[in-house]
């Protein structure tokens, strides 16, 4: 039976009035409501499928799958979805287990819970797409994103893109094919065959935290976040000092009772943060309001002010600083040190004749000195601290030595290495937990593919490097010494993340979108990136595929508890194909051989990744094959393979939707970080070259000075930031404020997993996008709750309702991330608020992402107010709907 048969028979809908609406028959669940449909809001046909009863309540009948939830949100839950004839009529969430806060159930967020308004939304992209004034031999580039689509065959498709591919690699060599991907990667196989491409690279989530802390030994397992304690240790600490971290909108999930736990335990919360945002306020903290961007000199002035009271509060832990750190003063220099400078002497002002002081700090970060002061006393050995910091405040430019600056003050306290005690990043899934896998995904069995081009170009540079024709390259690895190059780019081919969009210089991008002979992408929806190409291909969801491990084809870990399994839900809808199917289906069309792209399926990856998956045995130690898979779980799946024992039977696995590794107080599973390094470094040294934690690092004083957009030094220093706080004055020793004198953040946003789900007729019914600014910033611009503002940076502009609250501090607006852009063509203003259009590419140092350094002017918008997200029209770019 077809897609469209099952769907109407579980909907009982007419089959005449069904057809009447779908010339295609290959169309999906709720088709009938969507053709006509102005709006984004799909009917709920699903839902014909559920009866109600006598008593009015509903009665539904069908089969429980576990569903993939599969985006880059911060949050591992499972999800599962009622299956009834096909159609997915309702979704729940983890119910395999009692819950308890030692051994919580999964979870899903709101968008998790919305994911069936995802896939099944009126907008998702059904056919592949030629945009109408595109031709191999005339682009028309100025048209991208503007122009009419057409519905095009995958047979046409594929030979505009085969033909597009071959013409960039015989006139301009395989250099001039610009790959762009999210973890969505299956095109480096085909293109990799294919002769190679060029690649981008940025530091994106983790900022400075993605190198530095692997050069100066603040690390365990080349992980930053390994370096706090498991959650179970959070709960013994008193004061847990959180920078930069606002869990319950992006670390959804289970990650925010981490926390709770550690308050119910009589933790006291310190945030540090421009916004007190929904995680300070459940955790009832205390607020220090810093600026954006200068979390480097809030920690000089709380250094100062530890070194300042150490002899009355006994706040330096001496020991701790003498035995495991080098660089901290002059008689604890390490052996390969060039400059004869040390961490000390540097925020005592000898060097520069300006001490660090709180009030020096105060100045720029906006903290009152005197709770500089305090916050230093609480450091102090004497208490048992957790100094915690997402990466939001190391997505700055200029702020290279951001970790090396955290793991000094947490090593100056002495909060490393024990109980009750820990210093380090953390976000994202492994939100409070840190700690090594107790569960992990196997491997798929693929064999790599080189890609025989090592041209790879930084973010911050992209766009200006396409049109202007060269940039730094440094390395394949990105950190070795830069060598300037010329690139010459024609294909831009797009096969997952949404580039044009999440990276900085948005405005710039569309530009260099514009200028190329050929724009090809993957997409599920019409995001930014598929706006602008030229040709769009249809992408199935997780739920239209194999069977599946987070963790294992897809990248992003999970928490250290678990791994989520899922199941195939439904056959792909409309024309859409998986990323893998295409990288095949292309690749035979530029002549390569489908056995050498994926020599087997995904279901076989699936398998090998299962049978390889392990699990850390109660004992805390041993390694244990986690998954009993039997003959008949083999002809199920239709793969190749033996049975084997494990911990889990896979059939029980696919119930639960996810393997968790049950954990109790006092279990083998705990987890104290760098504990014995901090015990005995001579014996269990770090990796570095004086084997201990390097306040003074030459290594990476050198190899942010080989790259060397600017300069740093060994030790932490201060450097104003580019498009920072300094830079928003016309001239800073007057404090005459310059033409852009507000800081914008970007959130990760509730609504949102990055630009994913924002299409979500239900999320944005539930979330709309303002502009967060503060009372006293919206008074002085005669700006009221919910007037519709003009945002304006150097870059762009965009146009957003306003929502005035105290929660901001003055001086600062917070644009949440991840909106997708739409300019106004005669404008140039975008109507979405997209970060990125606000943003410049600035590279710095060793080109860490500025995402949060940017500036810009808010004023009362005269043009048409904004209405609802929720009410504008879904964006479909063909025609009648499809
Ligand atoms: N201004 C600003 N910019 C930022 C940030 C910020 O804080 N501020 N944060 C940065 C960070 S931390 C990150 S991680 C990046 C994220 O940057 P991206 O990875 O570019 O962002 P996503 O929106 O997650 O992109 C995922 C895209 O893949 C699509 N997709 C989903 N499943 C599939 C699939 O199976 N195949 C294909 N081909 N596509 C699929 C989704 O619809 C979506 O369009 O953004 C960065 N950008
Ligand atoms: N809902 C949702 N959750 C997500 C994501 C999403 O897009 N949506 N994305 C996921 C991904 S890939 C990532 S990398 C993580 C990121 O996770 P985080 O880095 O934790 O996310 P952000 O929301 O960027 O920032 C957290 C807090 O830092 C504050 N902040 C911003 N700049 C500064 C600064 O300079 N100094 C200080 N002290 N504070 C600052 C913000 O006000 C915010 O409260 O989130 C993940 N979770
Ligand atoms: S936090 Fe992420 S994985 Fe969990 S339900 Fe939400 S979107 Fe899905
Ligand atoms: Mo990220």
């Amino acid at each position: 039976m077809s897609y469209l048969d099952r769907v109407q028979q579980a909907t009982q809908m007419s089959r005449r009035g069904f057809v009447a609406t779908t010339a295609a028959a290959t169309a999906a669940l709720a088709a009938t409501s969507l053709a006509g449909c102005s709006t984004n809001k799909v009917e709920k046909t699903e839902e014909a499928a559920v009866t109600t009863g006598s008593d009015g309540r509903d009665i539904i009948s069908g089969e429980w799958k576990a569903a993939a939830c599969w985006h880059n949100c911060g949050g591992r839950c499972v999800n599962k979805v009622l299956v009834k004839d096909g159609v997915v009529v309702r979704q729940k969430t983890d119910d395999s287990h009692e819950d308890s806060a030692d051994y919580p159930q999964q979870r899903s967020c709101l968008r998790g819970h919305a994911q069936r308004k995802q896939v099944f939304a009126a907008d998702r992209l059904k056919y592949p797409m030629k945009r109408k004034n595109w031709s191999p031999d005339n682009p028309n580039g100025d048209l991208r994103g503007i122009d009419e689509w057409e519905r095009i065959s995958w047979d046409e498709a594929y030979k505009y893109i085969a033909d597009g591919l071959q013409k960039a690699k015989e006139q301009y060599g395989n250099r001039s094919i610009l790959l762009l991907k999210g973890w969505n990667s299956e095109l480096t196989r085909t293109l990799g065959l294919f002769g190679g491409f060029t690649n981008f690279w940025d530091t994106n989530s983790y900022g400075s935290w993605d190198k530095c802390p692997n050069i100066i030994g603040f690390n365990v397992n080349k992980t930053p976040d390994q370096t706090i304690n498991d959650r179970y240790d959070l709960r013994n600490c008193e004061t847990i000092v959180m920078m930069a971290m606002n869990p319950a909108w992006s670390a959804a999930g289970s990650q925010m009772l981490n926390y709770l736990e550690a308050k119910k335990a009589g933790a006291k919360f310190i945030y540090i943060d421009p916004m007190y945002c929904e995680s300070a306020a459940a955790l009832d903290a205390e607020w220090l309001p810093i600026r954006p961007a200068t979390d480097m000199p809030f920690m000089f002035g709380l250094a100062y002010a530890m070194l300042e009271q150490d002899d009355k509060e006994g706040i330096i832990d001496w020991d701790f600083l003498n035995k495991c750190t080098v660089g901290f003063d002059a008689d604890h220099m390490p052996a390969d040190a060039k400059d004869n400078k040390n961490f000390k002497d540097y925020v005592m002002g000898t060097y520069d004749g300006t001490p660090k002081t709180p009030e020096w700090a105060s100045e720029i970060c906006g903290i009152e000195a005197d709770a500089i002061r305090k916050l230093a006393v609480t450091m102090g050995k004497k208490n048992k601290v957790a100094f915690l910091s997402s990466a939001a405040n190391a997505r700055v430019n200029n702020v290279d030595s951001l970790p090396q600056l955290v793991m000094t003050i947490g090593a100056m306290g002495g909060h490393m290495g024990k109980s009750g005690h820990m210093t380090g990043t953390t976000m994202h899934c492994t939100s409070g937990n840190g700690g090594y896998a107790l569960v992990t995904n196997g491997k798929d069995g693929l064999p790599k593919i080189e890609n025989p081009v090592d041209d790879a170009i930084n973010g911050n540079e992209i766009w200006d490097a396409i049109l202007n024709g060269h940039y730094k390259f440094t390395g394949t690895g990105h950190y070795d010494p830069a060598e300037q190059r010329d690139i010459d780019i024609h294909v831009i081919y797009s096969n997952g993340g949404n580039k044009l969009q999440t990276n900085v210089g948005m405005a710039k991008g569309i530009e260099a979108f514009r200028k190329v002979d050929m724009v090809v992408s993957h997409a599920q929806f019409y995001t930014t990136s598929a706006r602008y190409s030229d040709i769009v291909l249809p992408i199935s969801t997780e739920w239209e595929r194999a069977h599946g491990l987070i963790g294992g084809n897809l990248v992003h870990k999970s928490n250290r508890e678990m791994v989520q399994a899922y199941e195939r839900i439904i056959d792909p809808l409309f024309e859409s194909k998986s990323d893998q199917d295409i990288a095949c289906e292309l690749g035979e069309k530029l002549g390569l051989k489908k056995e050498d792209i994926y020599p087997f399926d995904a279901e076989q990856q699936f398998f090998n990744v299962l049978t390889s998956m392990k699990v850390i045995d109660a004992d805390g130690k041993t390694e244990k094959n986690a998954v009993k898979v039997t003959d008949d779980d083999i002809k199920a799946l239709g793969v190749d393979g033996s049975a084997q024992d494990g911990e889990l039977e896979y059939t029980e696995l696919m119930k639960r939707g996810v393997y968790q590794v049950e954990r109790h107080v006092g279990d083998n599973y705990g987890y104290i970080a760098l504990e014995d390094f901090c015990k005995d470094p001579e014996k269990n040294p770090v990796d570095t070259p004086s084997g201990k934690l390097e306040i003074y690092s030459q290594s990476w004083a050198d190899m942010v000075n080989a790259i060397g957009w600017s300069t740093i030094e060994p030790i932490p220093t201060y450097i104003p930031v580019a498009n920072g706080y300094e830079s928003s004055f016309a001239d800073w020793g007057s404090k005459t404020p310059g033409e852009y004198p507000l800081q914008v953040i970007n959130p990760h946003y509730l609504r949102r997993a990055h630009t994913a789900f924002d299409n979500v007729s239900w999320l944005r019914e539930a979330w709309t996008n303002p502009v967060f600014i503060s009372r006293e910033d919206a008074a002085a611009a005669g700006i009221a709750d919910g007037d519709t503002v003009l945002l304006t940076s150097p870059v762009g502009k965009c146009v957003r309702p306003a929502t005035v609250t105290a929660r901001v501090r003055p001086g600062v607006v917070a644009l949440p991330h991840g909106a997708w852009v739409q300019v106004d063509e005669e404008t140039g203003i975008d109507q979405a608020g997209a970060d990125n259009y606000l943003i410049a590419q600035t590279p710095t140092g060793a080109a860490v992402s500025g995402y949060n350094s940017a500036l810009c002017k808010i004023e009362k918008y005269t043009g048409t107010a904004l209405g609802a997200d929720a009410d504008l029209p879904a964006r479909m770019p063909l025609k009648d709907g499809e």
